[in-house]
């Protein structure tokens, strides 16, 4: 093995040490080099043609001569090999030597480039910078601009296509703290930065403050609540605003059989973008009607409680059920609005509602609408129909010959079958509650004490009203409306919908399709097609 190989393999020494001396090699050759020690290979090759050179030059045909020769030879080919060594030597030593300053000197330029430089600032600078390869503005914060603390960073394509986005981070999160150069945060928190990206959705993004534009309806969302559901009621608020509200900021308004606390009055008006409102509800609307006879209505409760049927023994319950079969639109506060939106505590909306539902509502003529229909547990109600058709024979001039009938009674209106809309989500018109023909009907039904003496529930009662009073075509099923109340969901029908409206619901869980739900019954009614796709959800 020649000496001068060994020295020629002076780049893998070098680099192996530059590796070990990282603290990272493998002690191979395989680590990472730094680009100028990598150049120094073919001087070390000319070192070693250099030495083959000199040996060559000294060659003599005397035998004697050519042992003093050949051991004069070896002594100059040491020599050369020596001194082409030493020389190989030099120049690494010198190379290493100018690679050492060169780093130095890198150094403390980029030290001084950046008083800011410290731990941490790294992140944010690239993030400033980012956003100003988009063209975007950092409003209130000129320091940045004003001090020139820029680092280069290569701008690419992706990043200057995007130059006319403004993205102003105040606009972002205007709670946001705003970054400063003398910021006293710990690294760890300095280093968090705005996401350029945010709100890049633009107006796809319902999620972002884009108010709708245009003139509002007379509306409201209405909620009846204890102080108890604060905060039930909050989870349905968030969701309301999340996917519909902040966009249009409608009224909130808050009734209640006691008064409202000064909890339940500053959470919900926290999380509401609309204004809101809280009534107490008047006690003639909340409670026995003088016609009641207490100690039936105390006997049908026992035996309900007996039969273990749902809110059977509940006094409550059933006073809940009339004030929103008769009452919630003829509170004070309610006789300011044409349209109402019922919510329920604890309710869920899977999906973007990207229009103003009050306005669809007044401008296709529908005076209500649902989301979930279903079969009503008959032991709630066993007359109920009973006290339908004595309406129905007093008033003749209230039914709609439009009527969906069809919906309620496969018999042609001889008896009922259970059907009805789920209406703890309600869209209706107020009007239409508050006119002659639904006031009637309320009134026989309430008169026939079934509210007390029975179960009545407000869902029923609405239900079989619009189906009689109203042309049924005022009635609006809304696929596009993902709901969730305990324990069924509508999902909408239909991928595409639910992948535009941004769904989070799995249509697996829809209701609409399944044997317990009327919804089917109500297309066939309305002589509409099915919506595509509902057989996959079967
Ligand atoms: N102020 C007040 N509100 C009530 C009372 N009982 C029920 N409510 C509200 O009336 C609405 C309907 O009551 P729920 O208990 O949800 O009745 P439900 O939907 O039939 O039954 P759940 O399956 O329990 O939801 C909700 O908005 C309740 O907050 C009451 O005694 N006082
Ligand atoms: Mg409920």
């Amino acid at each position: 093995m020649q000496p001068s190989l060994t020295k020629c393999s002076g780049p893998h020494w070098l680099s192996r040490s530059y590796v070990d001396n990282k603290g990272k090699g493998t002690g191979t050759s395989e680590g990472p080099r730094p680009p100028r020690l990598r150049k120094a290979a073919p001087a070390s090759a000319s070192a070693r043609s250099a030495s083959t050179t000199n040996a060559g030059t000294n060659a003599t045909t005397d035998a004697a001569d050519q042992r003093t020769s050949k051991s004069e030879e070896h002594v100059r080919h040491q020599q050369a090999a020596e001194a082409g060594t030493m020389a190989g030597s030099t120049r690494y030593l010198r190379y290493i030597l100018i690679a050492f300053v060169a780093l130095i000197v890198i150094f403390f330029i980029s030290a001084s480039s950046s008083s800011s430089r410290v731990p941490g600032r790294e992140h944010l600078q690239s993030a400033t910078d980012l956003l100003k390869g988009q063209g975007s503005l950092w409003k209130g914060s000129s320091s940045s601009a004003a001090s020139g603390n820029t680092v280069p960073i290569v701008e690419d394509k992706a990043a200057s296509g995007n130059a006319k986005t403004t993205l102003d981070p105040a606009a972002v999160n205007p709670a946001a703290p705003k970054h400063t150069e003398a910021s006293s945060s710990p690294p760890g928190h300095a280093d968090t930065s705005p996401n350029p990206y945010s709100g890049s959705l633009g107006s796809q993004n319902s999620l972002t403050s884009d108010k709708a534009p245009g003139p509002r309806m007379n509306a409201t969302f209405v909620t009846l609540a204890r102080n108890s559901d604060v905060w039930e009621i909050s989870r349905s608020i968030r969701q309301v605003e999340d996917r519909f509200n902040h966009r249009y900021n409608y009224d909130w308004v808050f009734l209640n059989d006691a008064e409202f606390d000064e909890t339940f009055k500053s959470v919900t008006s926290a999380l509401t973008s609309g204004r809101t409102r809280y009534g107490k509800i008047d006690n003639e609307h909340w409670g026995f009607p003088d016609f009641i006879d207490q100690d039936k209505a105390a006997k049908v409760r026992q035996d309900m409680h007996e039969r273990k049927i749902i809110y059977g023994d509940s006094i409550s319950y059933r006073h809940m059920c009339r004030y929103e079969s008769g009452f919630f639109f003829r509170h004070p506060i309610m006789l300011e609005y044409e349209w109402y939106w019922r919510v329920e505590p604890s309710i869920e909306l899977y999906c973007d509602i990207n229009y103003d539902t009050f306005q669809f509502m007044a401008e296709n003529n529908k005076k209500y609408s649902f989301v979930i229909s279903l079969y009503e547990y008959v032991e709630t109600i066993p007359t109920l129909w009973n006290s339908v058709k004595t309406f129905m024979r007093k008033h003749p001039e209230h039914i709609n010959p439009n009527n969906a009938m069809k919906f309620l009674s496969d018999d042609g209106g001889e008896t009922y079958n259970h059907c009805h809309f789920w209406s703890n989500f309600e869209i209706g018109n107020l009007n239409w509650l508050r006119s002659p023909a639904y006031i009637d009907y309320f009134n026989q039904l309430d008169r026939d004490g079934g509210f007390f003496y029975e179960r009545w529930g407000d869902a029923p009662v609405h239900s079989i009203a619009a189906a009689i009073l109203l042309d049924k075509t005022q009635i609006h099923f809304f696929n596009d409306i993902a709901y969730y109340h305990v324990p069924f969901t509508h999902c909408p029908t239909g991928e595409k919908t639910r992948l535009d409206l941004r769904c989070h619901c799995n249509p697996k869980d829809n209701f609409d399709w399944n044997g317990y739900s009327c919804t089917k019954r109500f297309f066939e009614t309305r002589r509409m097609s099915l919506p595509e796709g509902y057989e996959k959800e079967q």
